[in-house]
């Protein structure tokens, strides 16, 4: 694997998830591997969990982590070709990933969808435009499409907690007061489409997610029906699609509750994190015995380090 951008650039999902879940239990075996080697992340968005686990990861790995918060330190980068650099932006792609290439030999990027213009956010102009003029391998760290990280961290907690060979697994909306990017829903449905589960989507009317990444999964409307008898419910919030970057309904009857959980099989509830307390979820969900959510968080470190590992197997 050269480039992490989706989690299809794996080349074996079940295997790899077998090999972090082997790698968790003996974090240090590969320190020697990355000896000598710098990861450079930038972050043109906020972070908690993507940073600090990639850089645990790198240093797992014997690797040197180098970090730049691009939003607030960087130069305003410009990504059109062929502009007139005359208004705010001050340095070009072009240089910058060049320049970022030869301190580094893997840079990680996480640079959200702008919600602004659905084009653009599918075209994926950061990342691509990174990989495009780098000279080194690129990973997501979430992009405007994805957040492959976060799903294969997903994938090997799943593994981990799964006490059924075909388990249900619902991807739930719930509801948020600000407008949230698509990428990690994207992601957890293009993981779940690599599984043997029985896979429902679920959502109110209007937050319909790209076609492109759902193609023939199952959609419920119903939240209540699609609960029933599930192993696994994932909730995320996201924004419309069809109206872009619009939140079109706060529904408080979405929210993930005791009394909801109850329709599901004794089911284990999972969050990517951060999470808002009472407004996606009860805190008598987050806080039971049932949540994932401190799991899942903490298999971000060696989805990362597996990705990683790979990459640097093929330098
Ligand atoms: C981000 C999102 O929804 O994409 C990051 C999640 C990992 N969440 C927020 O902005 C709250
Ligand atoms: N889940 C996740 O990516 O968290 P951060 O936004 O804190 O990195």
């Amino acid at each position: 694997m050269k480039n992490y951008t989706n989690i299809r650039d794996l080349k074996n999902l079940k295997a790899t998830v077998q090999e972090a879940i082997a790698l968790k239990k003996n974090p240090l075996q590969y320190e020697e591997l990355g000896e000598g080697k710098s990861i450079c992340l930038l972050f043109f968005n906020n972070s908690l969990r993507t940073r600090l686990s990639t850089q645990k990861a790198a240093q797992n790995l014997g690797m040197n982590a180098i970090v730049m918060n691009f939003g607030s330190e960087g130069w305003q980068l410009e990504f059109e070709d062929g502009i007139v650099m005359s208004q705010n932006k001050s340095e070009h792609v072009k240089e910058a990933a060049k320049v970022i290439s030869q301190y580094s030999d893997i840079i990680a990027i996480r640079a959200f969808a702008s919600l602004a213009d659905k084009e653009k956010d599918k075209s994926e102009q950061v990342i691509n435009n990174f990989i495009k003029y780098a000279t080194v391998p690129v990973v997501n760290m979430e992009s405007s499409v994805g957040h492959p990280l976060q799903a294969l961290a997903d994938a090997i907690t799943l593994e981990e907690n799964k006490v059924s060979k075909r388990p249900k697994v619902v991807l739930s909306w719930a509801p948020h007061p600000k407008a949230l990017p698509h990428a990690v829903a994207n992601s957890f449905v293009q993981m779940m489409q690599l599984q043997d589960a029985d896979f429902v989507i679920t959502h109110p009317k209007g937050y319909e997610l790209d076609d492109d990444i759902v193609k023939d999964s199952v959609v419920n409307y119903n939240q209540d029906k699609a609960f029933e008898g599930a192993d696994f419910i994932y909730t995320k919030n996201w924004s419309s699609f069809n109206e872009y970057g619009k939140v079109i309904s706060q529904d408080k009857n979405w929210m993930i509750t005791m009394d909801k959980m109850k329709l599901t099989n004794n089911g284990k509830f999972m969050h990517c994190l951060p999470v808002r307390r009472n407004v996606v979820v009860a805190d008598e969900v987050l806080d039971g015995d049932n949540s994932l959510v401190i799991k899942q968080a903490n298999n971000r470190t060696y989805a990362a380090q597996i990705v990683l590992k790979n990459i640097l197997d093929n330098l």
